[in-house]
């Protein structure tokens, strides 16, 4: 006689992508839910470039997340490749969370997104987050899907709104729990202990310009790429990293390397500290500084800083 298993309850497991303008806090909302950074935060607006899977378990079942770049206006080919992967991101999704920033005013920007989520099959719940900042403008965002619709909000269907906040983590298990309201069940896509499937060079890489976003300023960010060429192990102990910091002209090149390489070195040993952490090993971190002109709207360069669609 075969042993009686256990009767195993049915998890739910489904994608859910997360979008919204730039800086809004969707990449510090994914890190929160997982429980671990998966994506790299900063003040600098567009700070996600690529689409970043996240993934929760529990006993609920599992939700694989995708964070997108801050939808934007620009046009160059790095700004289309970042607005394409929002938009990719919509496509095959069991829901979709729409964080807002409500500490943050309405604007052009913002109708826009709400215009092009306005027609998305699947669940949309509106992440009303930083509402620890405690700004007062929930009204404006359930006017704006109001407008959108051309609905009264309690009219809307396949759509909930919650305050959260991304930092503070307030109301993101209410979250989750919404989220598994909406997705079918079926096996894991990934297992159990997995929270991210980003390959190691790029979250090297994303590391490094982290820590160059949070010590620049103004455009300078933007005019940024890194690109590690090498990570290989030296006696078992040492992760020798050597990586090309890109800019667009001399001058920004100047600014990086800083008076006597010390912003260069501050950079290097930030980001070091936090790569020995991850790698759980010494790392060796070898930083070298090109001006690349145009690089944001070269094919060539995009493809090999991995900015391009296969
Ligand atoms: N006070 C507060 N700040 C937050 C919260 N969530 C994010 N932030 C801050 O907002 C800024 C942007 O956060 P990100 O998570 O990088 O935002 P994002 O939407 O992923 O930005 P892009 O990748 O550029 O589109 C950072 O300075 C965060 O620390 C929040 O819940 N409360
Ligand atoms: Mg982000």
């Amino acid at each position: 006689m075969p042993e009686l298993q256990p009767k195993q309850h049915a998890l739910k497991c489904g994608f859910v992508s997360i979008v919204g303008r730039p800086n809004t806090g969707k990449s510090t909302l994914l890190n929160y839910l997982v429980g671990e950074k998966v994506a790299i935060v900063s003040p600098v607006p567009q700070t996600t470039r690529t689409a970043v899977r996240g993934i929760f378990t529990d006993k609920r079942g599992q939700i694989v997340f995708v964070d997108t770049p801050g939808w934007h206006a620009g046009r160059d080919g790095l700004d289309r490749f970042m607005n394409k992967s929002c938009q990719n991101s919509l496509e095959g999704v069991d829901a979709v969370v729409y964080v807002v920033d409500t500490s943050r005013t309405v604007g052009v920007e913002e109708h826009q997104i709400a215009r092009r989520l306005k027609s998305v099959k699947v669940p949309v719940v509106m992440a009303l987050n930083k509402i620890d900042l405690k700004g007062d403008r929930i009204g404006q965002y359930i006017e704006l899907w109001e407008e959108v619709k051309g609905q009264k909000i309690d009219e809307i269907t396949n759509f909930v709104m919650i305050p959260v906040s991304g930092r503070a983590g307030t109301q993101t298990d209410k979250l989750l729990d919404i989220l598994f309201e909406f997705l079918p069940t079926g096996p894991f896509f990934y297992e159990e202990d997995v929270v991210s499937d980003m390959p190691q060079k790029q979250l090297v890489s994303d590391i490094i310009r982290e820590k160059l976003f949070l010590l620049t300023r103004e455009e300078l960010p933007h005019s940024i790429a890194v690109v590690v060429e090498e990570m290989r192990p030296v006696k078992g102990k040492t992760t020798h990293i050597r990586a090309v910091i890109f800019v667009e002209r001399d001058s920004q090149k100047e600014i990086i390397i800083g008076a006597k390489g010390q912003m260069v070195k501050k950079v290097g040993t930030l980001a070091r500290e936090e790569l020995e952490v991850l790698l759980g090993n010494k790392v060796f971190l070898e930083l070298h500084v090109k001006a690349q002109k145009n690089w944001r709207d070269d094919h060539g360069m995009l493809a090999d800083m991995g900015y391009i669609f296969e």
